[in-house]
This record gives C-alpha cells, structure tokens and sequence, in this order.
C-alpha cells in the first residue's frame, strides 16, 4: 500500500492544552506521525511519497472561505496583540448569543473556534495545508489504481466543520478528499469514521447530502467529546435523510460490542455501494489510549481493516487520532496490513 506523507506535519506544534483542568503539553504533538511513518516504514508497508500541491480551492469546496482565510492570517494577528505564544480562544458562544464575526483577534478566535484544545501556532496553516494535499494526493494515487492508499494525514481533520475548527482539527481533510471525489465524477461516496470521537465536522458537511454516506463508530456523546454530536437519532436532513448512521458505543466498549457495531456500519456502506470509500483511521480506541475509554487491544485491529476490505471499494485510508505514541504506528499498521491479507 502506497503512503502519502509530507514532514510540514511538524509545522503544528503547540506549547499547551488544557486538559482535565490543567494546562499539559499537547497530546496531538509531531512525534504521533514520526511513529507512524516509523512503522509504515519499518514494516514494509510499501511506497512512502511526498503530497503534490493544491490549490486553496479544494478546502473551499467544504470549508467556508472565511475560515480558510481566519486559518491563514490568525497568527500573524494574534502575534501582534500578545506576541508569539500559541493562540487559544478566550472563551466561547452559549446558547442563544449573538453570531456576527467579531472585529478582534480574541473575538474572532472564540467565533471560529469550538474548544480551547487547539492552538493555532506559527506553522498551523502550512502544516494544515500540507494535510489536505496528502489527503488530496492520496485520493489521487488511489484513482491511478490499487486497492487502497494511506493518507498519513497530521493534524487531524473530522471535528472541522465548514465555518469552525476544533479538537486539534483545522480543515476536515476526509470530508475535502470525499467532495474531491464527487468532483472528479463520483457519484456515491463514503466515509467510514472509525476514530474514538465522533466526527462532527464531517457529519455536518454531508448532513443534508445522498451522494456522500456518512457511518461512524464512536464514544457516546452523552459521555465524551465532541459531546453536541454523534447521537443515533441523527439520521440526515432533507435529501440526505437516511444518509447519516451513528453507531455510538459506551465506555468501557471491548471487541465483542466493538464488532457488532462493525459489522452493522459494513452493511450499510455495502448497501450504498460507493465508487470510493474514505476511512477516517482514528485508533484512540486503544485500551491505552491516555485520552481515550474505549477498550480495544492490539490484536483486534488488524480485524478493524479486515473487515473494512469486506466493502470492497477503492479505500483512501486518512490518518485522524490515536496519542499512545508507543503503540500508534504498530495499531495502524496492523489496520492497513489486515485490510491488505484480506481477499
Ligand atoms: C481529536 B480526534 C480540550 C480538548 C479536549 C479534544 C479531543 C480531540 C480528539 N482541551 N479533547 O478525534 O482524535
Ligand atoms: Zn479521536
């Protein structure tokens, strides 16, 4: 299997994040994806390239342009009203408040952003960049052939929705690559999220769409993050009504219930028959995941991508969560090489 991969990756570096309470180093950091590399490498996975450029158009197939240019110019404002430290909102819109963009860096800032968990730093727009082009260059190599490509994709993309960032994400990597899809000719496309957080972003992207199928296997809102999506009564609107499957799954959560959910969202997507299938490979579902409470061990991961090849579509595997960095790469690894033995 081919890997797509560019080191700009490292451009996201951020200082802090607030985590239970305390101010903690991130655990979104750069050593995540040298783990993976590592073992993509290691274990012989096959071809490791370097992602072409796109053009911003792309991200503004899914992203509003606003976003996309508050994502590009936040930092140098922020630099200039507090100098360079990472730039975290100051707080956030309740119910019922107002929804005009704001004129200040910090009002802007708590518009855009949807948690306090992702710093924008000196090198955030290049490094999220560089991810929607190895995102976009994996979508490509996957046309010219082959069963399914990895696009080792940092940072992260599904909690980005169309005008809002958070959870480490800044622009929806999965979703630019599936509309690239639908773009280049597609006409039914899926993303299979099997990450521990439910995908917020990407959900919201496709929400009222039938060409893009959206199925996700997640931590149950009512307990964890992203906590305001992910529910299983949110089934799609309008003519996307039907199109939106959430499978959330409580903590605790081992392989046996794991599965069943598995096996139900492999289902759905056979009966969608998509011309591509995007998966977005979140592997916090690690028993020692720090972030993390579901319980799924290292051996069951290479039946995660067995299953998944049971689809039988052209697969563009994209990199999402996963912070046990000692074990990372080996469980990603083992989802991309079980798909690979499989039929
Ligand atoms: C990203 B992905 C506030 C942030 C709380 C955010 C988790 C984001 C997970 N400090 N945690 O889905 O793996
Ligand atoms: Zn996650």
């Amino acid at each position: 299997m081919i890997t797509i991969f560019s080191s700009e990756h490292r451009q996201q570096a951020g200082t802090v994040e607030l985590i239970n309470g305390r101010l903690e180093a991130p655990v979104e950091k750069p050593s995540r994806a040298d783990s993976i590399l590592a073992s993509v490498q290691s274990a012989m996975l096959g071809p490791v390239l370097a992602p072409k450029d796109f053009d911003v158009a792309a991200i503004e197939r899914v992203h509003d342009p606003r976003l996309v240019s508050f994502i590009r110019t936040a930092w140098g404002q922020w630099v200039a009203a507090h100098g360079a430290w990472d730039a975290l909102p100051p707080s956030s819109r309740a119910r019922g408040m107002q929804v005009r963009e704001p004129e200040t860096i910090d009002g802007k800032l708590a518009y855009f952003a949807f948690d306090a968990g992702t710093p924008i730093t000196a090198g955030t727009w290049t490094a999220a960049r560089a991810a929607v082009d190895v995102a976009l260059t994996g979508l490509e190599t996957l046309g010219s052939g082959g069963r399914a490509v990895f696009s080792l994709c940092r940072p992260p993309g599904h909690h980005a929705a169309r005008d809002y960032y958070g959870g480490y994400c800044f622009f929806n990597n999965a979703a630019v690559a599936a509309q690239k899809a639908i773009d280049n000719g597609a006409q039914r496309v899926a993303i299979l999220d099997v990450d521990y957080h439910h995908g917020n972003g990407t959900q919201s992207i496709f929400y009222e769409r039938s060409d893009v199928l959206f199925v996700s296997i997640h931590a149950d809102p009512r307990q964890d993050y992203p906590f305001f999506l992910g529910y299983a009564d949110e089934t799609g609107q309008g003519a996307g009504e039907g199109f939106n499957l959430n499978l959330p799954l409580r903590w605790g959560t081992q392989w046996p219930q794991y599965d069943e959910a598995l096996q139900t969202a492999i289902e759905r997507i056979r009966h969608h028959a998509p011309e591509v299938l995007v998966v977005s490979l979140g592997v916090d579902t690690f028993e020692k995941d720090p972030i993390s409470r579901f319980k799924l061990r290292a051996a069951d991961y290479p039946k995660i991508g067995h299953a998944i090849a049971a689809i039988g579509a052209p697969t563009l595997f994209v990199m999402e969560g996963g912070y046990a960095v000692a074990e990372l790469g080996h469980n990603v690894v083992s989802v991309l090489s079980g798909f690979e033995r499989a039929g």
